[in-house]
């Protein structure tokens, strides 16, 4: 595990949201704003995933491999995944002051695992403590709408059917939501609730006009670099 010193320089933006949200629409959106704005490399990258450890973490717990072990084993799987992601990808282009963007970080496994799981939250606050350190988001969307426009979004998309998680229950959906909008009413500093019903352009600008009065670093216009 690497250092885990505050990062200079790079800001650390994340998307959060239930399920079929838009986040890896607008993620992509944001990322070509950023780098038409500011001229500057942009970092995408997801969880869990965004490093070959993680993604094989990713992988065997969307496939529900650790459910039967319960929450807790599955925050720590998610933790496991998201310690290898901060040590080779993120830590190291915020050190070179690259910009981050991330589709899903520790605020869901508080949203998944805790909210709507049933951990206990300072199990999570633990975690978080010892895995993300200071490394912690300077910006989150949070992409709010209903559970069953989401789901709808996400099961009209088609591909494999429904992975551990867009199985759960309508009201687990209904928490992670709740759970969501919590997150941002306590730290309204770091977070920012986006209403993402709208069309992908509408939720485009309204992201985009966000970034650019919470982070006035990323808010330039025009290419130069
Ligand atoms: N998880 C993750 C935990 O339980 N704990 C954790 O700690 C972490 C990090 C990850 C799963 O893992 C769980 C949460 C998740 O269940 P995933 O496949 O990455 O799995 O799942 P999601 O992050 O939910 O990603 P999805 O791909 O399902 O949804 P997105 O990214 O929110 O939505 P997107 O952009 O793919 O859009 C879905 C569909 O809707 C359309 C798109 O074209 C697409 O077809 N769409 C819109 N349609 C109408 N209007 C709009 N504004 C639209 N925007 C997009």
């Amino acid at each position: 595990m690497q250092d885990p010193k505050p990062p200079k320089g790079g800001l650390f933006i994340t998307f959060e949201g239930g399920e079929g949200a838009g986040k890896s629409t607008q993620v992509a959106r944001l990322a070509a704003t950023l780098r038409a704005r500011t001229g500057r490399p942009v970092v995408v990258t997801r969880e869990p995933g965004g490093s070959a450890y993680a993604e094989e973490i990713r992988a065997a717990l969307l496939a529900g491999a650790a459910k039967p072990y319960g929450p807790f084993a599955e925050a720590l799987l998610f933790s496991a995944a998201r310690l290898d992601h901060l040590d080779r990808l993120i830590r190291p282009a915020l050190a070179r002051g690259e910009t981050v963007i991330c589709d899903r970080f520790s605020d869901s496994t508080r949203a998944y695992q805790g909210a709507a799981g049933g951990l206990d939250p300072s199990v999570l606050t633990a975690l978080e403590r010892v895995v993300v350190g200071p490394t912690r988001p300077d910006l989150t969307l949070i992409l709010d709408l209903s559970p069953e426009t989401g789901l709808a979004r996400a099961a009209a998309r088609g591909g494999e059917g429904p992975d551990r998680f867009e199985s759960e229950a309508l009201s687990f959906h209904a928490r992670l939501r709740a759970a969501f909008l919590t997150i941002a009413a306590y730290e309204p500093e770091r977070c920012a609730v986006i209403d993402a019903t709208a069309d992908p352009d509408t939720v485009e600008a309204a992201i985009a006009a966000t970034v650019a009065a919470r982070l006035p670093a990323l808010a330039g216009e025009g290419a130069h670099g």
